[in-house]
């Protein structure tokens, strides 16, 4: 398994000049963690100032480090990737994206994700928004032999907003998660 640490050093001593990636003008028009109606923006993480934000996602939920891969090999589509990268914590981490449902109708929400082998807690799926009470998720990990697809389907409500997150409880010790192309669509 490669370690990210030393991807990230890698990339800090070496990559200092990357080139720059076409702007996303969805993410640019985007506001904090909110999508455009029931489709994600961001989803491919192609948008990155610096790798510092993750633009159009929220990251306030749990304290360790938050970010995006660019163009160091990392992601499962395009050049790059969020990640999630904990150290010596056990708490709660996730990447965080507001759903807008225009009417009753059923959603899927996918995204691909991997992990180092020692997660085993990691949830995927989507709130509710008004009262943080969790609508469907599922529960994964580890994900360690390279990106795995995950998906759940729920019913939406007009005028009902949903919150997608991926995350996962910290094992404690180092751990990470990176997740791309992260999509809704509706199920016919
Ligand atoms: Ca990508």
């Amino acid at each position: 398994m490669r370690n990210r640490h030393g991807v990230r050093a890698v990339l800090a001593a070496g990559l200092a000049l990357a080139a720059s990636l076409a702007p996303n003008p969805a993410a640019a028009a985007a506001h904090g963690c909110q999508g455009w109606m029931m489709y994600m923006v961001n989803s491919d993480f192609e948008a990155s100032a610096d790798g510092s934000a993750v633009p159009a996602w929220c990251t306030g939920e749990g304290p360790d480090a938050k970010g995006v891969d660019r163009g160091v090999g990392w992601s499962y589509a395009g050049a790059n990737n969020a990640y999630i990268e904990a150290t010596t914590t056990s708490r709660w981490n996730a990447l965080t994206q507001h759903i807008v449902v225009p009417r009753d109708d059923t959603i899927e929400l996918a995204a691909y994700v991997r992990t180092s082998s020692s997660v085993t807690a990691g949830y995927f799926g989507v709130r509710h928004k008004a009262t943080g009470a969790v609508h469907r998720e599922v529960r994964f990990g580890p994900l360690n032999v390279g990106y795995q697809r995950l998906s759940v389907r729920f019913p939406s409500e007009a005028g009902n907003d949903y919150t997608a997150f991926v995350g996962y409880w910290s094992p404690g010790g180092f751990s990470w998660l990176v997740v791309d192309e992260v999509t809704t669509r509706l199920v016919r």
